[in-house]
Order: structure tokens, then C-alpha cells, then sequence
């Protein structure tokens, strides 16, 4: 029986474990990347590891989050991180050089290898037939120091596709069709590997906003193979040599089959307040406020491209704002070169920097009450900055057409010709904003920068004998890291822990941080309930890291998603779940919680404890990995790793 690319590739890179579907298993890591936003407390834990180099093939740290340098937080943290990068032999992308995963695309990412990212979105490499994952900084961290990275060996979904796109219809829409079958929950432990005729039509921007967007199902990663498509884009980027020819075998199996005619994807549309929440864009008419162009998802050079076309000879009628922000400085210079950027900003766009912008909420928030339509992936509530307004995720035709009329609707019904753009066969390459690694003999001299903002990261104690404490917040379906741990204006004290905790559940709950510390104070620790697919969305570590410097212990949820999961169990916070689902029901809001002899059961391998809820007991289950135990009773994965090095 042949082997799917994804099983191909990672039995290649197996460092731990038997590959069986569904077991945990460790694999080798060929690269990492980081960004700012979760950068800085990945590079603090990996000084705390006591390294004093990297091991990967190649690492690299970017800054693309926090660019608008509002106070002196985010420059320092960007000191930090280019004196880390100088010590450790990182690449360094300096801040308006692009986000990370269209510059990690562009210059690095390579068919076969295993890439790992502080980035929920790090599965836009896919593209090129690599395995792309994101990760807690803290597993990055590790990475980097040349441990195995452990995940559950996934059951594969093909993603079978024929045809070819329609006009009008992109990419963007297949990532939204695949939402549409998939959902945002329940696909934990899966990959999506893309086949079928339909793949060879496809570019590898165009693949990666699809791999992009996966994120947004809860799979590992998803992969495209690597074909004439992956050797056209890396030619184009003067990395011919780097391509080699990938695909799965002839009688691979899968788990399941996912079919998709591309001749039949429809112009589609995200309605508030869920990436899953898909619409046929012919369905709705509807007056909007903003248009932002941009993100990881869809800010390639054939993206901008398309909108400048559209736009070209038009103005941007009047209550209506766009924002632009390319992918990275290659697309900026590119259509600044070839007159686009002139197009558009004679249209009235608004031109940002390449960063991520908009899309976590750090500008351009739209008005009360209004409508935004974004080509980014994520439309959460509150995410955009504007609790009240309501975001529309598109793709950046259905932007542009939104830009042109005022209005949310379908694309082709606009009297305008389909504007067909081809990726050029070659981009103008200069990596003048990539420091690369110092020679190993100058490292060792180079002074780290800490700005006041930059604190030590908290380290957990060993887990308690047992855990006795109060439900500090019970909280329902879909609670996403932006409304455990908020972005936007709070990103800037990402590198300050005990300040960042302050917001915890701050869009849920205002007053849980206090109440948690109060709880804390007196002795007790604090649990969370939750409902289905709690911790979706980004791999802010964070999300993991303030509950627990806020003395939380456990999270009872009817599911956990994996990065969030994995990030609980480094910051030896246990994931439980529910055995009998109705038991969320019946837990009132403030009870007292016990979990009487966690510390054995957690040794002796235990996957049931009985937990007593003000006296009554339900039962939990703790599907754990041995290793996954052994870093709880730890406090951690932090001193866990500490810990073995002191052994070995
Ligand atoms: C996001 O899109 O939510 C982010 C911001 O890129 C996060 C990372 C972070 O919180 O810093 C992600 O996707 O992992
Ligand atoms: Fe940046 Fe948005 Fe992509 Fe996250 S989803 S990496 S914030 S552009």
C-alpha cells in the first residue's frame, strides 16, 4: 500500500515514535520561522534552555505584527529580536520586509522539508509541498534547539480537485468551499493533502492561500505536491535548484475523499462572525463602509495586480475606505515599478506598510456599526479592532468590485472586463532586508538587547498532588485565542507577562483577571470550562501562558484544538474533556472544583479522574501522551526540557 506525501514526508523526518494514525509521534524540524508577536517570548524561552546555538537547517525570525511602533514596546522588542537573531545564527526580516509566511514562501519555504512556525498560519508553505505547521513559540523554541517536535501522526483527507476556476472565481473561494464542507470544528489530528487534475491549473500563491486558509479547520496543515507549477514559481524566484518532484503514491489511501469541481466554486463569502460561516456572495447585497486588501492569505503580486486592474481609471466613491497592505516589500516594489501602486492611488486607496496590519486589529478598525469586507482569514468578533462591525472575508476580486459599487455583491455583475493576470516568470529578487546569520566566530559577542518592557518568562512550579480550586469563567462553543488572549491594541505587551495578563478573557469578561488573581491570592487554583472547540484560531502561546501565570490549572472543554491544546499542556495547564458531554450542563458557574490525586493518575498513566464539583462527581477524560504526562507533572514543557538536559 503506497504512503500519501504527507506520510512520506514526515515518516522521512520521524525522530520518535511508530507512525500509526493517531498515536503521537516526534519528528525532525528542517526549519522555523517566528514572528514578532510571538517571537520575542519563543527567543526569552530559548535562552532559558541554555543553548548556545541553533540546530535547525535554516531558522527565521520576522517582524511583521507589531510594526506601527506606537511607544517604545514594539521597537524594543524588534532590537530584541535582531540581537537574538545575531547570537543564535537566525536569519533576520527586518520590520517592512513583509509578513512572514508570503516572505517565508517567496525565499525559504522548500518542497519536502518540515517547517515549523510560531504561527497558526505557517500551513501557507504547503503550497510548495513542504510540511508547514504552527506551533506555541515555546515548541518552536525547542525546535530550534534541535528537539523533535511531537504531534499526532494525522489521518489524511484528499482533497480531490477538477476543472479549472471560472473567471471572477479565486482561490480565495476554494479555501471558503473547503471551510464550507469542513467547519471550523472537529477536524483536530487531520491534514489536507491536495490531488487531482484540478491542481496543475492552480499557481503556488494561489495554493497557498488555500493552504493558508486551512488553518481555519482546525487541520494540522494542509499540501499541494510539488509539480511544474512549484518548479515555475520557484524559477521565478531564482530557486530552480531548490525543486524536486513530489507527490503521493498512485495507491495511496486515504481517510476520506473531499471532491471539488473547480468549474463550479461560485464567488463565496464569510459572514460575520466565523471563517466558517460561508455565503454565496450572489446571495447577499449589501452597502459596506470598508474594503481592506491584504494579509497572508491573498497580498501576492497577482492579488494586487488584479485589484489595481479593476480599479485603474475609477474613483473610490465617497463612505466607502480601502486599505491595501501588500504581502511583502518583493510585491510592494513590484507594482510600485510597473505603475499599479500609481493605479491604485489614484483610485483613493490607502496604502500600508507590508505587515499584518489590519488583520489583527492594530489599524484601520472600521466604524461602528459598519461593514468591512477583508481578503484576510479570520472575521471573529472584536478582531478587527470594532466590536460592532461585521467582517465579510472575500477574496480580493469580490474586494475590489465591493470598492468599486459600495456594495457586497456578486463580481459578475459588474460591466467591467475579468482582469487576467499572470505571476511573471520572474520577480525582481533583492533580500537586502534579510540579515543573514553572522559567521559563528562573531556571535558569542553580541550584546542582547532587553528593552524595559521585555520580562523573564514566567516558569510554572511541579503539578500539585492535587488540584483544588473554582470555575473562574465558564464560557460556551467556538472561544477563540483572540477572546482568551486579545490582540490588537493589547499586542504591545506580548513580551510583559504579568501586564498581558490584565486582558485575559478581556473581550468575554473584563473582570477575570482580577477575580482569577483574587482567587489565586487566596489559595486556590483556577479552572476553566469550556464548550466545543475552545482555543481555535491563532498559536499565541499566550492564550496558555497568562491563564497559567494566573494560577489556572486545568481547562474541562467538550474539545480542545490542537495548537491550544499543545500550548496548555507546555504551560502545564491539564486539557480535559468531558466523558459524559451533558456534564458541562450541570456545572454551575462558580463551583468549587477538586481533583484529588491528579499528580498519581497523571503517573500512573490514568484516562479517567473523577473531579468533584461541589461535592458531586463527573468524570473527565485526559488522553495524554506519556510525554505529554511527564511535562505536566513537570510545570511544563520549559522545565521539562531544562530538566532532561541536566540529565543527559
Ligand atoms: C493571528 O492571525 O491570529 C496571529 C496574530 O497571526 C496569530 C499569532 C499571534 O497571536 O501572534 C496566529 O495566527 O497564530
Ligand atoms: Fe498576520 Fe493576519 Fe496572517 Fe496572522 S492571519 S499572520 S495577523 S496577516
Amino acid at each position: 500500500m503506497g504512503y500519501t506525501l504527507t506520510e512520506k514526508i514526515l515518516r522521512e523526518h520521524l525522530a520518535d515514535g511508530t507512525y500509526d494514525p493517531g498515536k503521537e509521534i516526534g519528528i525532525k524540524i528542517d526549519q522555523t520561522l517566528t514572528q514578532d508577536a510571538t517571537g520575542t517570548m519563543a527567543y526569552l524561552q530559548f535562552e532559558s534552555m541554555g543553548l548556545s546555538d541553533i540546530s535547525t537547517e535554516l531558522s527565521v525570525s520576522y517582524v511583521d505584527h507589531n510594526t506601527i511602533q506606537v511607544g517604545f514596546e514594539n521597537a524594543d522588542d524588534h532590537a530584541y529580536l535582531e540581537s537574538i537573531a545575531k547570537r543564535y545564527g537566525i536569519h533576520f526580516s527586518r520590520p517592512g520586509n513583509g509578513i512572514c509566511h508570503q516572505v517565508h514562501l517567496e525565499r525559504f519555504a522548500r518542497p519536502g522539508k518540515t517547517l515549523l512556525g510560531s504561527d497558526s498560519h505557517t500551513p501557507t508553505a504547503g503550497g510548495v509541498g513542504c510540511i508547514a505547521m504552527g506551533a506555541g513559540g515555546l515548541d518552536v523554541a525547542v525546535a530550534m534547539g534541535g528537539g523533535a517536535y511531537y504531534l499526532t501522526a494525522p489521518r489524511v483527507i484528499n482533497v480531490h480537485l477538477t476543472g479549472t476556476l471560472r473567471p471572477w472565481v479565486s482561490a480565495k473561494d476554494v479555501a471558503l468551499k473547503v471551510l464550507s464542507h469542513l467547519t471550523t470544528k472537529g477536524n483536530v489530528g487531520c491534514v489536507c493533502e491536495y490531488t487531482g487534475p484540478g491542481i496543475g491549473n492552480l499557481t503556488v500563491p494561489e495554493r497557498a492561500t488555500i493552504t493558508n486558509m486551512g488553518a481555519e479547520t482546525g487541520v494540522t496543515t494542509s499540501i499541494f505536491p510539488s509539480d511544474g507549477q512549484t518548479r515555475k514559481f520557484l524559477e521565478a524566484q531564482s530557486r530552480g535548484s531548490q525543486w524536486i518532484p513530489l507527490a503521493a503514491d498512485s495507491d495511496a489511501t486515504y481517510d476520506r475523499t473531499l471532491e471539488i469541481d473547480l468549474s463550479e466554486v461560485e464567488p463565496l463569502a464569510a459572514a460575520p462572525h466565523s471563517p466558517g460561516n460561508i455565503v454565496k456572495v450572489k446571495d447577499l447585497n449589501l452597502a459596506i463602509d470598508q474594503v481592506m486588501i491584504g494579509s497572508c492569505t491573498n497580498s501576492s503580486y497577482v492579488d494586487l495586480m488584479t485589484v489595481a486592474a479593476m480599479v485603474k481609471g475609477k474613483h473610490l466613491p465617497a463612505g466607502v475606505s480601502l486599505g491595501i497592505a501588500p504581502g511583502s516589500r518583493q510585491v510592494l516594489m513590484a507594482i510600485a515599478e510597473n505603475g499599479a501602486l500609481s493605479d491604485l492611488l489614484s483610485f483613493g486607496a490607502r496604502i500600508l506598510e507590508a505587515s499584518c496590519g489590519f488583520c489583527i486589529g492594530n489599524s484601520m478598525s472600521p466604524c461602528t456599526d459598519s461593514v468591512s469586507v477583508r481578503t484576510s482569514n479570520r472575521n471573529f468578533k472584536g478582531r478587527s479592532g470594532t466590536p460592532s462591525a461585521n467582517v465579510y472575508l472575500t477574496s480580493p476580486v469580490v474586494g475590489a468590485a465591493a470598492a468599486i459599487t459600495g456594495k457586497l455583491k456578486d463580481p459578475r455583475d459588474l460591466d467591467i472586463p475579468f482582469p487576467q493576470i499572470e505571476m511573471p516568470e520572474h520577480f525582481e529578487i533583492d533580500d537586502s532586508m534579510i540579515i543573514p546569520p553572522l559567521p559563528k566566530a562573531e556571535r558569542a559577542n553580541i550584546k542582547i538587547c532587553r528593552g524595559p518592557n521585555i520580562g523573564e518568562p514566567p516558569v510554572n512550579g511541579p503539578m500539585p498532588e492535587e488540584i483544588r480550586g473554582q470555575i473562574a469563567i465558564k464560557v460556551g462553543d467556538l472561544v477563540t485565542t483572540d477572546h482568551i488572549m486579545p490582540a490588537g491594541a493589547r499586542l504591545k505587551y506580548r513580551s510583559n507577562v504579568p501586564k498581558y495578563s490584565e486582558f485575559v478573557f478581556e473581550p468575554l469578561d473584563k473582570d477575570f483577571s482580577r477575580r482569577a488573581s483574587a482567587l489565586q491570592q487566596s489559595g486556590k487554583h483556577n479552572i476553566i470550562v469550556a464548550g466545543y472547540s475552545y482555543g481555535q484560531g491563532s498559536s499565541r502561546e499566550h492564550a496558555a501562558l497568562c491563564p497559567m501565570y494566573l494560577g489556572v490549572k486545568a481547562v474541562i472543554a467538550k474539545s480542545i484544538e490542537r495548537i491550544h491544546a499543545a500550548n496548555l499542556v507546555n504551560f502545564g495547564i491539564v486539557p480535559f474533556s468531558f466523558a459524559r458531554e451533558s456534564d458541562y450542563d450541570l456545572l454551575p458557574d462558580n463551583a468549587e472544583i477538586r481533583l484529588p490525586g491528579i499528580r498519581k493518575a497523571l503517573q500512573q498513566g490514568d484516562e479517567e479522574i473523577v473531579a468533584y464539583a461541589d461535592g458531586s462527581g463527573i468524570s473527565l477524560k485526559m488522553l495524554l501522551s506519556s510525554r505529554q504526562r511527564e511535562i505536566l507533572l513537570a510545570g511544563g514543557l520549559l522545565p521539562y526540557t531544562v530538566e532532561r538536559r541536566k540529565v543527559r
